[in-house]
């Protein structure tokens, strides 16, 4: 039977009768079958036993003892379900099943058959165990958790709500085990809260990566202490003229612990020897004949280049790496390389070689954008497809993974057709269908799956400028990069995705995201 009643109405519809009314809205409430519930990225498997378990405000979220990042994830989800609850939830660290009625988060070394990222979520009427063979699976059990109960749960204050889920089991793995989204902070330069913002909303859909886009034409955004003039100069301004900015090192580590927290991983890109128009007016020296030396507030790309013949240049990109290496947790650091339309290609490969090797003696892996293939690759570089499918092919030959970020089908900056007030067009119109429906396992005949990495949709900033922006161009697309990423894709299917994805307008709703109301979408009103 298929109620949704909004908030104060439901608490009536529920208290006073306690059976289903129909309200014509196509999402049952109180849930009862866990295997229909409207979570994204879909779940592998999903059992439903048909009955349910209501919070209360006296459990408490036990943890297994002597497992910080255990307790890590307990924290985190008191964090997500205090808000809205209002319960006072405590973290308790046990060496034993807690009693009925909490929930317990745990890991079990007999889940190896899920990998590292995988979990078991089991929903009793009694109480609520999740459990992972790896601290990562915990979160994204958290992440599907979330979704199941109402999306009231997403509010700031404090809501008078039955908190019900349905009961059942859930186990769950990820297709790919890189699930990237790149956010420009170049072209226009966004605050650490909108950082945080954009990886709360990534955390929902189940992504492990955080690619940022720190430098270009028009600025240069994180702080590097041994060439300050970067920041003071190349951080001034960004597209259309306005203020910029740049992350000082330590606003850069409290976004990369805050993500870490959510287990997405941060890769920070420096873009070279193209797109360096701002570090070439910060040190004209890195440039060939010196340089304007006034800042680029337009977006074009392509007339900018590092000499990649001076000395000075590898010794400015050793201090740069060797900075960003220390701020770097996660194994890759991003090269750029894309669009060096003014560095001939016979200065650009040996650029490339002597750039890897210098990312390289830093102890981190490489990745680049796909014309990076035309170098040769040092072992372990992963290149990201963004236009040419022949330079994947040649990153393949050369032994290198790839990252799937095909500009026609992944580009978050594309408008969804010609009334968008953002965007741009020149890969495609994306559509919330189009965005949904492709398989990076088939769309080039030359990439096949083991040599793909997983996917990534870049989120390019040359029109937009604040988080409202941001939201309109990932949602409501960006859940459907996070099902991609996670399952499989003969669990695909965009007439029943497009259901589920309709289902999470209230939650957006209540989150206050501006999504684009796409036509493509049955939302509920
Ligand atoms: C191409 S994708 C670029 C970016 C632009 C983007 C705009 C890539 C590697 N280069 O410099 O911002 O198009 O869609």
């Amino acid at each position: 039977m298929i109620i949704r009643c909004p908030g104060p109405l439901f608490q009536m519809c529920f208290l006073l009768t306690s059976v289903f009314i129909s309200t014509g809205c196509n999402q049952s409430y109180p849930p009862t079958d866990l295997a229909n519930e409207p979570v994204i990225p879909l779940p592998v498997t999903a059992v439903s036993d048909g009955n349910q378990f209501q919070l209360r405000h006296d459990m408490d979220v036990y943890v297994q003892s002597g497992e910080v990042q255990v307790m890590e994830a307990g924290a985190y989800l008191i964090s997500l379900l205090s808000p809205a609850t209002g319960f006072n939830l405590d973290l308790k660290p046990t060496e034993s099943r807690p009693p009925k009625g909490h929930i317990y988060l745990f890991l079990d070394p007999g889940l190896s058959d899920l990998g590292g990222e995988g979990y078991h979520l089991e929903i009793l009427d009694s109480g609520i165990n999740l459990s992972a063979l790896q601290p990562a699976g915990l979160i994204f059990g958290i992440a599907t958790l979330r979704q199941l109960l109402p999306p009231e749960i997403e509010s700031d204050t404090v809501l008078d709500f039955p908190w019900i889920l349905p009961t059942g089991t859930i186990r769950d793995y990820p297709e790919y085990e890189y699930r990237g989204a790149m956010l420009d902070v170049a072209r226009h330069f966004f605050p650490v809260d909108v950082v945080k913002q954009y990886i709360d909303y990534l955390s929902l859909y189940k992504f492990n990566r955080l690619h940022l886009h720190l430098s270009d034409d028009q600025g240069w955004r994180i702080e590097i202490k041994s060439w300050p003039r970067l920041t003071e100069i190349g951080g001034r301004t960004q597209v259309g003229g306005g203020e910029g900015g740049y992350y000082t090192q330590e606003q850069y580590r409290e976004i990369v612990e805050y993500a870490r927290l959510r287990q997405i991983v941060v890769i920070p890109e420096i873009d070279m020897p193209g797109h360096t128009h701002a570090a070439l007016v910060s040190y004209p020296e890195l440039a060939c004949n010196g340089t304007d030396l006034e800042l680029y507030t337009g977006i074009d790309v392509g007339f900018s280049t590092f000499c990649t013949s001076k000395e000075i240049v590898y010794e400015f990109v050793g201090d740069v790496i060797r900075e960003l290496a220390a701020l770097t947790p996660g194994e890759y650091i991003h090269i750029g390389g894309d669009e060096s339309h003014v560095t001939p290609m016979e200065d650009y490969i040996p650029f490339i070689e002597r750039v890897q090797q210098i990312v390289s003696q830093h102890g981190k892996k490489v990745m680049g954008w796909d014309e990076i293939a035309h170098a040769q690759l040092i072992p372990g570089a992963v290149v990201q497809y963004w236009e040419s499918a022949e330079n994947a092919s040649k990153a393949i030959a050369q032994g290198a993974r790839v990252v799937m970020s095909p500009a026609r089908k992944a580009y978050l900056d594309m408008q969804y057709d010609s009334t968008s007030r953002i965007g741009l067009h020149w890969a495609a119109y994306i559509e919330v269908d189009e965005a949904y429906n492709w398989d990076p396992q088939t769309i080039e005949k030359n990439i096949s799956r083991e040599d793909i990495l997983g996917i990534e949709p870049p989120l390019w900033s040359e029109t937009i400028t604040n988080l409202s922006d941001i939201e309109y161009l990932a949602f409501p697309r960006l859940p459907g990069y996070g099902e991609i990423g996670w399952t499989p894709a003969n669990q695909r299917d965009w007439e029943e995705y497009k259901h589920r994805l309709a289902a999470q307008q209230r939650r957006y709703d209540v989150m206050g995201i501006q999504y684009f109301p796409s036509r493509k979408v049955p939302w509920l009103n």
